[in-house]
């Protein structure tokens, strides 16, 4: 399909710049975090996802809410993003390391609702998703390596290696900016160095 390039008035109405046929835009897709659906309970033991990771990060046996154990209630997370140590799931949230929407902007948008709920709800590679303390998760939001890293800077290096992976796994796209900035971090961590937080 040719990009025709709709001019448009309140007096004429629309016609093409160029050629004769009247063509409207595709209408792009936009970002719902309710089309990646988690958390779902995938091998329906009880246990949804949020659950599961935080059983499997866990450095202590957890115990649960009740003898249904389908809920933590408590535990041992080192959280990598702030190096604290929590005990109560409350206080943490487990972070999509790449961002549901940082993967719709790098390819998910053409994703079905399947393979959405695949990846909101990942749990075959560690470091997918990662339980982490509530705040820390929110002022990262959707963003990247490039955008923001976690202050624990003992992590950080694998923090972007993970990131990066993620990206290769799923077959996302890196921007050519986002692309640079990681490969300049990258190569600070291959010297042996801590890559600075993003001054953003
Ligand atoms: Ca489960």
């Amino acid at each position: 399909m040719r990009n025709i390039i709709l001019a448009c008035s309140v007096a004429i109405g629309c016609s093409t710049v160029e050629g004769d046929e009247l063509l409207f835009p595709e209408p792009q897709p936009e970002y719902n975090r309710k089309d990646w659906r988690h958390w779902i309970d995938e091998d329906k033991d009880c246990q949804d996802t949020r659950q599961e990771v935080l059983i499997a990060e866990s450095t202590t046996p957890v115990t649960f809410t009740d003898d249904k154990r389908c809920r933590v209630e408590s535990g041992t997370w080192e959280d990598a993003y702030t190096g604290k140590t929590f005990t109560s799931p409350l206080s943490l949230d487990v972070d999509h390391v790449v961002a549901l929407r940082d993967a719709f902007d790098s390819g998910g948008a053409n994703w079905d609702a399947a393979r959405r709920k695949l990846y909101a709800n990942d749990l075959s590679a560690p470091g997918s998703l990662r339980a982490v303390q509530m705040g820390a998760n929110r002022s990262k939001g959707s963003r990247g390596p490039d955008e923001w890293l976690p202050v624990n800077e003992e992590f950080r290096c694998q923090y972007i290696g993970e990131f990066m992976a993620i990206k290769r796994r799923w077959e996302l796209s890196l921007g050519a900016g986002e692309q640079a900035v990681l490969d300049y971090m990258l190569k600070i961590c291959e010297d042996g160095g801590v890559p600075p937080l993003p001054q953003r």
